[in-house]
């Protein structure tokens, strides 16, 4: 297992559209490794594949809380079967938009079909935090950010934030 490098905003392969997975493999089942090693490394609650360069249908998800056992979750070629009419507000963060928090509205619950780390076919209900988090890394693979769901104020405050930090990480690098 390794920790790959996670790709910060602006950057145009955070805005790739990830391709479905043909099959669940040990090669995929390495990548899904790496990603939830990164994620738990950084750290973070979701990781989807393209947020390491991998423009794949791939997510991991660990709502696990500090002090409780780890539950990791794959979700590959995850399709959104049912969204609720009712809505939840988050505040949401991104670890490919670093340091900033702002709250997303989206629907409260959701049905997703996807295959697991096996390979199986599954659905399942999402609320709460699941669903947020689910929706979230689901608009990575559409190359879409939390920050494009905020008003074009705020998003340009942000990637104007974004631009700063990336200058100067180039004047001093990790
Ligand atoms: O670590 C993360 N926390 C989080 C909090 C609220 C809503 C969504 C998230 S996902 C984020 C990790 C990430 O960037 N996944 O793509
Ligand atoms: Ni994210």
């Amino acid at each position: 297992m390794a920790i790959r490098e996670i790709i910060t905003a602006p950057d145009p392969r955070l805005k790739e559209i990830s391709k479905p997975v043909d099959r669940v493999d040990d090669g995929l089942r390495a990548l899904m490794d790496d990603m939830l090693e990164t994620m738990y490394a950084a750290p973070g609650i979701g990781l989807a594949a393209v947020q390491v360069g991998v423009p794949k249908q791939v997510i991991v998800i660990d709502l696990a809380r500090d002090g409780e056992p780890p539950a990791p979750r794959y979700f590959v070629n995850p399709e959104i079967r049912w969204a609720s009419d009712d809505t939840a507000i988050y505040e949401e963060g991104c670890l490919s938009v670093p340091d900033m928090y702002e709250e997303v509205e989206r629907p409260a619950r959701c049905r997703v079909r996807y295959l697991d780390y096996q390979g199986e076919i599954r659905e399942e209900d999402c609320d709460d935090l699941l669903a947020t988090c689910l929706q979230h890394e689901m608009d990575h693979l559409k190359g879409v950010l939390f920050i494009d769901h905020l008003s074009r104020v705020k998003r340009s405050m942000m990637l104007k934030k974004l631009i700063k930090q990336k200058k100067l990480q180039e004047k001093e690098p990790a």
